[in-house]
């Protein structure tokens, strides 16, 4: 009989620490040996020339999330996390959105039911709290977070959603006594109106506006103000998003006075730039989302903060709205303002061999980097590492194997979602997940789904890493 039930053998095995050349034995859907010429598995995987590494975690995605605005997403629980796992990623945390009025219990159960019978790959969710009512925040809140909920998003603007400074600290007060991580949307509300205000009483309404509306001064005094308050709360923040250089030199800044502020960063802005909304006709409404991307000069800040410790994670805030969709971009037609565009773009399947080509494969960052951002980092922030983020004896065998040399021009129609467009389309990337395990099963392998939906488990976080103290 064979010692392990699969054994990846002789991988170049890269987690947050450590790059190894090793075997790596599985067992009842865990790692339990990593070493050298391990005996048989029942499974033997060929790993030699390959890289391995830990499943990769989003910590920010929008899946099947009802809007306010009547828009529908693209993506339900079955192709939003097929879509991710082709691209390398094995657990996802996208939010329950509690809309004004409704109670988080009733929230959460909806969202259940919305991803029950439907996911290939483990979840957990993030809440979104929009009414921090005495209720939610005395009872429902607390409750939620014993039950393994416990990380939500907070949003500084959009009407439907955004708390002022006042709810936002009572929230953070929350998230203090039970031990929750708080992230935060962090964009000046005011000044976004009034732009929007001024830019479409001169009839700038293209979607290129849209960047004009949200310039980085909205983002920056935001995310300083952000930092402040999770200063007087005394309590960590996590600003999601974040966009470019502004921003990150208030987060920088506040970090080096010791206050626990992380950050995210995603593909879009390292990847698109303002002029990506000025695209012909409508077409740069693909492009919209907030923050928006900005040029040149603050994607290389972003590079920048990525690999000197500022950006703790690496998400790609998937909002999928398809374009050519009267309820996705064009809910109010083609010559629609941009502030009536749904924001958001696709990013599950991309993010990782995006940061793989373009940040390991071009030398500017290391493999442990790449998993530390995409994974480790993830899982420990909202309390689910060791469990996920990592290659380690009693980890879930969550495990990407790489082919490091396969070029792979991004096309739309090779990607898994249910979006018709992709924002990368025609970047050539070198390296591709070619096999990926959850749990020690293959659920993709040489561009085939080997799983049915379903088989993804729900997880219960438990007390994110960064709220721990000691
Ligand atoms: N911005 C958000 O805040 N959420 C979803 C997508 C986006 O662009
Ligand atoms: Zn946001
Ligand atoms: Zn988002």
């Amino acid at each position: 009989m064979a010692e392990f039930d699969m054994v990846v053998r002789g991988g170049t095995v890269a987690t947050a620490g450590d790059v190894v050349v090793a075997d790596i034995g599985v067992r009842e859907g865990r790692v339990v040996a990593i070493g050298e010429r391990l005996n048989r598995g029942e499974t033997e995987i060929d790993a030699a020339g390959k890289i391995v590494t830990p499943g990769g975690v989003d910590s920010h995605c929008h899946i099947d999330q009802p809007m306010a605005d009547g828009s529908v997403m693209a993506d339900d629980f079955a192709s939003g996390t097929i879509s991710a796992a082709f691209g390398g990623t094995t657990t996802v945390l996208p939010f329950a959105c509690q809309m004004k009025g409704q109670s988080l219990r009733s929230v959460v159960e909806d969202y259940h039911r919305r991803a029950d019978g439907k996911t290939v790959i483990d979840y957990a969710f993030h809440l979104i709290i929009s009414d921090p009512t005495d209720q939610v925040l005395g009872q429902e809140l607390p409750a939620l977070i014993k039950d393994g909920y416990t990380s939500f998003k907070i949003y500084m603007t959009y009407d439907d959603m955004k708390l002022n400074d006042r709810e936002i600290l009572d929230v953070l007060a929350v998230a203090r006594r039970e031990g929750a991580m708080t992230m935060i949307h962090a964009e000046n509300t005011d000044c976004i109106a009034w732009l929007t205000e001024q830019l479409e009483a001169a009839g700038h309404t293209e979607p290129k506006y849209h960047a004009t509306s949200r310039p980085s001064a909205v983002e920056r005094e935001a995310a300083h103000r952000a930092a402040t308050l999770a200063e007087v709360a005394d309590t960590p923040v996590l600003i999601v998003h974040v966009s470019g250089a502004e921003a990150i030199d208030q987060i920088r800044a506040a970090q080096a006075r010791g206050v626990r502020v992380y950050a995210e960063t995603c593909p879009q802005y390292l990847f698109l730039t303002a002029d990506d909304l000025d695209m012909e006709g409508f077409e740069g409404a693909k492009c919209i989302c907030s923050p928006p991307p900005r040029d040149a000069a603050n994607q290389e800040a972003v590079w920048t903060a990525l690999t000197t410790g500022v950006f703790h994670v690496f998400s790609s805030d998937h909002a999928p709205f398809s374009y050519a969709d009267d309820k996705g971009k064009q809910l109010h037609g083609k010559g629609a303002s941009f502030s009536y565009v749904p924001n958001g773009i696709p990013g599950l399947e991309t993010r990782l061999p995006l940061l793989f080509s373009e940040g390991v494969g071009k030398g500017r960052m290391d493999l442990q980097t790449f998993v530390k951002l995409t994974a480790t980092n993830s899982a420990w922030m909202y309390g689910l590492y060791p469990r996920k983020g990592t290659i380690a004896v009693g980890a879930d065998a969550d495990i990407v194997i790489w082919d490091p040399d396969r070029e792979v021009t991004v096309t739309n129609s090779a990607l898994h979602h249910n979006v018709d467009y992709t924002p990368y389309e025609g970047m050539k990337l070198t390296g591709w997940p070619e096999t990926v395990i959850s749990r020690g099963t293959i659920i993709c392998d040489g561009g085939e789904l080997k799983v049915d939906k379903g088989r993804g488990q729900f997880l219960q976080c438990d007390q994110p890493g960064a709220v721990r103290v000691g």
